[in-house]
C-alpha cells in the first residue's frame, strides 16, 4: 500500500516512518499522499490511541523535495502547497494524539511536518530550520504561521530570515520541542509519552487537542464558549462515567473510547 512510508501498529499506537533515506525523506507529492492515507487511517481505526512520526536513518524530513519543486512552474508549487497544508491539517485536526520523534533533520517542510504534530520528542542528532528563503521560496507547509505561533513572532523571523540550522537543546531553549534525548532513546521516550497518554479517556484526549488547537487562534471570549462547547461530548460519554466511578472506587479506570 506504501512505498515511501512505512506503518505499523502496536499496543494501540500507530508508527508512521518516513522511509525515503536516499533523499533525507525529502516530501514529494506521492510522500503527502501517503502521509494523508496514513493519518486518514489512523483516524477512523479505533484501536489506535495515539501515532508516533519519524523518519528513517539520517533525517525526519530534509524538506520538501527539492527537485521536483525546482521542475514545478507556480500553478504546480501552488498545488503541492495545497497537499502539504492538507497533510499538516489532517495531522493537526484528527481527534488523536500524534508526537514527533525527531530523529535528524528537520528541515524546511520537514520542520513544518514536526509543528503540526501535537508534541515533539527530539533526539541530540536533531536538527532544525527552514532554509528555505536560501532557495528564493518561503515556509510554504504552514511554517510562517506555526512557527510565529510556537516560538513568538521575533525568534520566528530570526529563523527563518537567516536560514539558520539550530539543534535540539536550542530548540527546546525556544520552545520548539518538548523534550531532548539521546538519540538511541528517542523511540522509548516517544513510547513512553504515548503511553502515559493513552491511559487517559481517549475522547477526552481527543476533545482536549481540538479545544487547544482551535481556542488558541480565538479571542478569549469566544475560545472559551468553544471550550464550554467542546467539553458537552466527554461529559456525556461512558468513559466519564467510567473514570469518575473508577475515582470514587478507589480502582484503576477501563476506558471503552465511547
Ligand atoms: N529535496 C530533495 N533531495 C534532497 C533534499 C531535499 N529537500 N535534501 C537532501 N536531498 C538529497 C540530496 O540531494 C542527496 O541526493 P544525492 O545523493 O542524489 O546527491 C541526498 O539527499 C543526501 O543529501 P546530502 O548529500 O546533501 O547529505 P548531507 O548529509 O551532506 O546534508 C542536509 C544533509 C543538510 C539535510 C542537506 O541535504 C540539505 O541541506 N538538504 C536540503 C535542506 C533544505 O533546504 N530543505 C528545505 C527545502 S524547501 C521546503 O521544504 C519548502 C516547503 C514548502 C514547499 C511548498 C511546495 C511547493
Amino acid at each position: 500500500m506504501f512505498e515511501n512510508i512505512r506503518y505499523e501498529k502496536k499496543n494501540n499506537i500507530a508508527y508512521v516512518t518516513i522511509d525515503r533515506p536516499k533523499a533525507m525523506n525529502a516530501l514529494n507529492n506521492d510522500v503527502l499522499d501517503e502521509l494523508f492515507t496514513a493519518f486518514y487511517e489512523i483516524s477512523k481505526d479505533d484501536d489506535v490511541r495515539a501515532a508516533i512520526l519519524t523518519g528513517e536513518g539520517k533525517a525526519f524530513v530534509a524538506g520538501a523535495d527539492i527537485a521536483a519543486m525546482h521542475a514545478m512552474n507556480a500553478n504546480e508549487g501552488r498545488a503541492m502547497m495545497i497537499r502539504g497544508h492538507n497533510v499538516m491539517n489532517l495531522i493537526e485536526t484528527i481527534e488523536k494524539p500524534v508526537i514527533a520523534a525527531v530523529n535528524g533533520f528537520a528541515l524546511g517542510g520537514g520542520c513544518e511536518l514536526a509543528m503540526a504534530c501535537d508534541i515533539r520528542i527530539a533526539s541530540e542528532k536533531a536538527k532544525f530550520g527552514q532554509p528555505e528563503v536560501g532557495l528564493g521560496i518561503i515556509p510554504g507547509f504552514g511554517g510562517t504561521q506555526r512557527l510565529p505561533r510556537l516560538i513568538g513572532k521575533g525568534m520566528a523571523k530570526k529563523l527563518i530570515f537567516t536560514g539558520e540550522i539550530i539543534n535540539g537543546s536550542t530548540a527546546k531553549e525556544i520552545g520548539l520541542v518538548e523534550e531532548v534525548v539521546p538519540a538511541e532513546e528517542l523511540m522509548d521516550a516517544a513510547e513512553k509519552l504515548a503511553a502515559n497518554i493513552i491511559k487517559n479517556a481517549p475522547i477526552a484526549v481527543g476533545s482536549a487537542k481540538t479545544a487547544i488547537n482551535v481556542g488558541y487562534d480565538l479571542d478569549m471570549k469566544t475560545a472559551s464558549s468553544f471550550e464550554i462547547e467542546t467539553f458537552t461530548a466527554p461529559f456525556s460519554s461512558e468513559d466519564k462515567t467510567e473514570g469518575m466511578g473508577a475515582f470514587l472506587e478507589k480502582r484503576e479506570a477501563k476506558f471503552k473510547n465511547k
